[in-house]
């Protein structure tokens, strides 16, 4: 703590999500020099009792069940979103108003109208932003980003990305409530393309730039499912699998997937980067490592290298333990956490901030608009 501002957040969400957060702030300031001490000052959600189990597992200072009552106060700094979709515009919006930066869990709106709101809200208050898509602070991934920045794949022709998952197949699964609000479209927005693909379209376009035009379709396989908040069985609105066909603005041709209808699949997000030089494939599975095919290879030589990517050399990993060893998932919000509390400390905007989330908004209404009408769409601008 010595000689480091302190920070105060206020996490809005107990979940999943407000669990990796908070982990992500408690040991960003322990493996990373910050300028900034994050302090975990409350944090909000609507049941008091698991909540007030919450707080003391995190050693958050206090509870709030109002979220308005903690984009009031003074004493905190920062308000981080790790609730349901349904809330993240109101939350930060007002948040923004009440001058506080915000960080924000993915996908940053329902919908792009959402995420342009929040977007304008972040920029006219002129607050530090950031959305959460964890999977661009992967070490392997940033070393990706360093070799394609570096030219080392040459021209770019193909780009492929997939995420998978199983767990909403059986049809005795019901909709909505706690755990399960992913399948109500009015909390979630979408299905896979808004809380899956949205993670494809944001790493693919930080690693290959903006996304010109998509031919989408999507499919909703059970059609109906209790919804456990009002008891009834209701029409499932999300998309349980989406696809869709791309060109990048910089001529490259792509194709997504994303479902939870892939038996035997729990989060397997692969890529794959095809260039006129070389091609590079990541898979979530395998996070520390990236496969790299060098044409310009001696001839007899030539092949598919298997990079671990866990030197001291490599993104972020002198500051965990030493060579060789590896981290994880959770890695990648502390790693957020650290870049987002390193640029605020530079008066810079750490990625992706809220106007990157809403690029990534517009590319997955253009998906769901494209899988409607069965025409091209062009993400609008
Ligand atoms: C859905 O199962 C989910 O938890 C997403 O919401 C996350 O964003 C993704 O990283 C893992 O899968």
């Amino acid at each position: 703590m010595i000689g480091r501002k302190t920070l105060n957040i206020g996490v809005v969400g107990y979940g999943f999500m407000g669990r990796t957060h908070s982990n992500a702030f408690l040991q960003a300031p322990r493996f990373f020099d910050l300028p900034y001490q994050p302090v975990l000052k409350a944090v909000c959600a609507r049941n008091s009792e698991r909540l007030k189990s919450f707080a003391n597992t995190w050693g958050y200072e206090s509870a709030e069940t109002d979220w308005r009552k903690l984009v009031e106060r003074a004493d905190i700094d920062l308000i981080d979103i790790a609730s349901p979709n349904d809330t993240h515009a109101e939350i930060a919006i007002a948040a923004a108003r009440a001058g506080k930066m915000v960080m924000c869990e993915k996908p940053l709106g329902r919908n792009a109208a959402e995420a342009k709101a929040m977007t304008e809200a972040v920029e006219s208050a002129n607050v530090a932003n950031m959305v959460w898509y964890n999977y661009r602070r992967v070490p392997a991934v940033v070393l990706l980003k360093h070799l394609i920045d570096d030219g080392r794949l040459g021209r770019i022709f193909h780009y492929r990305a997939k995420f998978l998952q199983d767990w909403t197949i059986s049809q005795d699964l019901p909709q909505g409530g706690e755990g399960l609000w992913r399948l109500d479209v009015s909390v979630a927005g979408s299905g896979v393309t808004g809380d899956l693909l949205a993670h494809t379209i944001d790493t693919a376009m930080w690693l290959n730039g903006p996304i010109a035009e998509v031919s989408a379709m999507t499919e909703t396989f059970v059609k109906q499912r209790k919804h456990n908040l009002t008891g009834q069985v209701e029409p499932v609105g999300i998309d349980d699998a989406s696809a869709f066909l791309c060109r990048f603005q910089n001529g490259s041709l792509a194709t997504f997937e994303a479902t939870r209808y892939a038996r035997g699949h729990k989060a397997l997000y692969t890529l794959e980067i095809n260039g006129e030089h070389a091609s590079a494939m990541w898979d979530l599975h395998d996070l520390h490592r990236i496969q790299f095919f060098d044409h310009r290879d001696e001839g007899q030589l030539r092949g598919w290298r298997s990079i671990h990517v866990t030197d001291s050399d490599h993104p972020y990993m002198r500051r965990w333990w030493v060579p060789g060893l590896q981290i994880g998932y959770e890695h990648t919000f502390i790693h957020q956490a650290a870049d987002f509390l390193e640029a605020l400390s530079e008066g810079k905007q750490a990625a992706p901030t809220f106007r990157d989330g809403l690029a990534t908004d517009l590319v997955t209404d253009a998906v769901l608009e494209s899988a409607k009408t069965r025409q091209w769409e062009a993400p609008c601008t």
